[in-house]
């Protein structure tokens, strides 16, 4: 395997960098030339790699990057990352010196903070500020105008800060029903009344708004899922207005062969009876890698056949039924595609009753990640080796 030397379990993810690039590229030619693509990266990209989706994503026409918070800034900017970022969610006062040592932006979302945080501020630093406005989302923002005002007049005074944006977040642009959509929106709009001079980007547009809502686009979007090739939900795929190419996928191979016999059983609580000779494969994928013991029963790919896996999934192994004796090292696709037949995120996420999103984002970082990009294999990172 080419992959060999960085990794020693046959597990691993794999994402298909192209196919960031081509939802990136689908998402910029329907967007008007002048909205910039804030890619949101946070969660180590959704699981998919922070430095590689945000490398891929610079190329492919981002100019600006988003995270959760500041630790997630910090390590791109220690991995050579120079592009702006913007932190979305709430950062402590005290830690603005080191936002501004690293050029990070934060969102300012209450004016206590700013006035804590500038105390915190050198005499020389700078540091760039988004305003975060809560328009129905009820996370972290400010709600008011006497508030709003207050937190411009106190930025306008000191010369050591910058009001680069304001920004807001649609808790609902992923569903068909868009009153509360339209509630928010004109919300922001008024919102963005209250401001004597208003920032220079304004951005209100997660994926699903990007897709549906051209007037919801200012002049920058916050693209997450779709970069990925996920939809933001089920009842939005009818509507997608190009195909979104998933980008992630999971692999194993069979470690163990064995042949069982009627009435032999199969893992823990030994809940699983074979109902006659049967073939059982082991693979080394267990809940500590996200592949959670709900997954009981899913089905994986040998061969571009389904079967199913038996037994309780185990902490770093679960079982699965083989339609026949298979040698050792024989590939297990759990997520993605083997001879034309594909097991999405989205089926993972509804035999777990959740959201795709969660998907990729619990895979977790004992699971290596091979980077593919022209057909081959360009980066491969194993996080417990670092
Ligand atoms: N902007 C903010 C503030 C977000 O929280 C998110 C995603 C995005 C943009 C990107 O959204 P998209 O992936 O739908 O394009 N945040 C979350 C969240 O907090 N839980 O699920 C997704």
């Amino acid at each position: 395997m080419e992959e060999q030397g960085f990794f020693y379990r046959d597990t691993w993810a794999e994402i298909d960098l192209d196919r960031v690039s081509a939802n990136i590229t689908g998402l910029k030619e329907l967007l008007p030339n002048d909205v910039e693509i804030i890619a949101v990266v946070k969660a180590n990209a959704y699981g998919h790699g922070d430095v590689q989706i945000s490398n891929t994503a610079l190329m492919a026409g981002a100019t600006y990057l988003a995270v959760a918070f500041l630790d997630e800034a910090l390590s791109l900017r220690k991995k050579g990352i120079t592009a702006p970022i913007l932190v979305l969610g709430a950062s402590r006062p005290q830690d603005v010196s080191i936002a501004s040592n690293h050029e990070v932006t934060l969102t300012v979302y209450r004016t206590d903070w700013l006035t804590e945080a500038l105390t915190h501020l050198g005499k020389e630093q700078t540091l760039k500020l988004h305003v975060k406005l809560d328009t129905g989302m009820g996370r972290i923002g400010i709600r008011d105008k006497q508030e709003l005002q207050t937190l411009e007049q106190q930025i306008n005074k000191d010369v050591r800060v910058e009001l680069e944006g304001v920004f807001t977040h649609f808790a609902t642009a992923d569903e068909l029903n868009t009153d509360y959509y339209q509630q928010q929106f004109t919300r922001f709009q008024e919102m963005l009344s209250w401001f004597n001079n208003r920032p220079k980007l304004i951005h209100s547009s997660n994926s699903a708004a990007s897709l549906r809502f051209k007037e919801a686009g200012f002049n920058a979007v916050r693209m997450g899922i779709v970069m990925y090739g996920l939809t933001p939900s089920i009842e939005m795929e009818p509507e997608l207005p190009f195909p979104l190419q998933e980008s992630f996928s999971l692999h194993s191979r069979l470690v163990h062969v064995k042949k069982l016999q009627k009435g032999e059983k199969i893992s823990y609580g030994a809940t699983y009876e074979a109902q006659a000779e049967e073939w059982i494969g082991t693979i080394p994928i267990g809940y500590a890698d996200g592949w959670i013991r709900k997954l009981q029963g899913q089905e994986v790919l040998v061969n571009g056949i389904r079967v199913p896996i038996v037994g309780r999934i185990c902490m770093d192994q679960c079982m699965i039924k083989l339609p026949c004796e298979l040698p050792l090292g024989t590939k297990v696709t759990l997520i993605g595609e083997q001879n034309g037949e594909v097991i999405s995120v989205n089926e993972i996420a509804e035999r777990t009753d959740t959201i795709n999103y969660e998907i990729t984002c619990i895979i977790s970082n004992r699971v290596p990640r091979i980077y593919k990009q022209h057909g081959k294999i360009v980066d491969v990172y194993n996080a417990i080796a670092d």
